[in-house]
């Protein structure tokens, strides 16, 4: 981008948010980034920890579903980019409790939406070439077969109530765009992995339960299909669609990385085989696969069809799959605390002192 911008990051607490914020902090040290998250079970400020006293950020504790905070913050900040990141993630936990994911997805969606036209649009602010980028994801295009990619065109066939929360804000993004003019732009993009992911998702997940010795679960037959990418990798893509991407488009991202769910806890197994010999058991890793009762309305494929972020961004992944499992492993062998206060809830009590000072 070439221009200095002041950037709402909602979600910076999280998994991918937490990574852009850093890319962000590295490409554009000059850019101001406010980050608005309410700190969920999957929001950790440990993440950011280490630019928190970084004069060009600031992060505020909030929820994207209150507009009064919404308001303020476009107001007060003068906010002239949105990266969205808010939202529940987990698939699991929208089966069990999909409340919260209309709420947040949904409702939040439309609350920041709302306050874009008011500010972009209705002329309360002078903010130049305003952007509002929504970070959704390829669910929303449903199962696929054997064979056959998601392209940018393809029907929405959300079928858990997350992925269903995400077409319906992705609905609400494009309706703005078509009604008012607004200058937005979405990613659908695949499934990620690497740093700060939380260890209920199946890499950090296999992760954590093989170095505990615990059972490692796969849902059905293990052959359901994911397409992976590195999530530094989704952050510049990002990048590239805020700087180049166009108003009203959507683009998809995807690693090009297609592997069987079995495959890929079984080159978990074998990478911390290697690097850490085997376990006290003297079993290989791989012997704690545990084969499990399957996912309700388990999605069998995903695959995304990238090329159109490519041919008009330029944008294409850099780091395969097992070179990124490689630094995935190692990333969370040298932040095992950073696993256990998850786990334990410590890291919850961390940010209440914060905020209570
Ligand atoms: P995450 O669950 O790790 O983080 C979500 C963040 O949003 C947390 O910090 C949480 O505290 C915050 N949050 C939740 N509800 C909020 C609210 N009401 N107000 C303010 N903050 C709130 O999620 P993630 O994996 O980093 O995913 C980020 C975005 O990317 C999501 O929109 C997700 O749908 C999308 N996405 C994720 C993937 C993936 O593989 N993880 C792939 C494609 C798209
Ligand atoms: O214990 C497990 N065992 C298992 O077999 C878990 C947690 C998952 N799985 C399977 C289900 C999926 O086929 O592994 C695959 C990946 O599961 P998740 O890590 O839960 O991801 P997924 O459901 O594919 O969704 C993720 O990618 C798309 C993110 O959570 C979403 O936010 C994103 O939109």
């Amino acid at each position: 981008m070439k221009n200095r911008r002041t950037v709402l990051v909602t979600g910076g607490c999280g998994f991918i948010g937490a990574n852009f914020i850093h890319l962000l902090r590295n490409k554009y040290p000059d850019w101001r980034v406010i980050n608005l998250d309410k700190l969920t079970y999957a929001g950790n400020l440990k993440n950011l920890q280490s630019i928190s006293e970084d004069e060009n950020y600031s992060f505020i504790r909030g929820d994207i579903c209150d507009a009064a905070t919404v308001n303020r913050i476009f107001s007060a900040e003068k906010i002239d980019t949105v990266i969205h990141f808010a939202a529940e993630s987990h698939v699991d936990r929208s089966i069990t409790g999909p409340a919260d994911f209309v709420q947040t997805n949904i409702v939040g969606t439309f609350t920041l939406l709302e306050a874009a036209r008011k500010f972009w649009i209705e002329g309360n602010s002078q903010v130049k070439e305003p952007c509002f980028l929504h970070v959704s994801t390829d669910e929303v295009y449903g199962s696929l077969g054997e064979t056959g990619y998601f392209t940018e065109t393809t029907p929405f066939d959300p079928r858990s109530p997350y992925s269903a929360s995400k077409a319906s804000s992705d609905h609400l993004v494009n309706a703005y765009f078509h009604t008012y003019g607004l200058p937005v732009r979405i990613t659908n993009c695949s499934n990620n992995y690497g740093p700060y992911q939380f260890p209920e998702k199946l890499i950090p997940l296999v992760f954590n339960n093989s170095m505990k010795g615990k059972s490692l679960p796969v849902y059905g037959d293990g052959k359901n299909v994911r397409d992976w990418l590195y999530v530094k990798d989704h952050c510049q893509a990002i990048v590239e669609v805020v700087n180049k991407g166009r108003s009203g488009h959507c683009y998809n991202i995807g690693g090009n990385n297609e592997k069987q769910n079995i495959e890929v806890v079984n080159l978990i197994c074998d990478t911390l085989d290697r690097k850490l010999g085997l376990p006290e058991s003297g079993e290989p890793r791989r012997s704690q696969i545990t084969f499990v009762k399957d996912r309700l309305g388990h999605d069998r494929r995903y695959a995304i069809d990238a090329a159109k972020i490519k041919e008009h961004l330029g944008w294409e992944p850099q780091v395969s799959f097992e070179q990124g499992i490689e630094k995935t492993v190692d990333w969370y062998l040298a932040n095992q605390k950073w696993v256990a206060e998850i786990v334990d809830g410590s890291y919850e009590q961390y940010y209440e002192e914060m905020y209570s000072k």
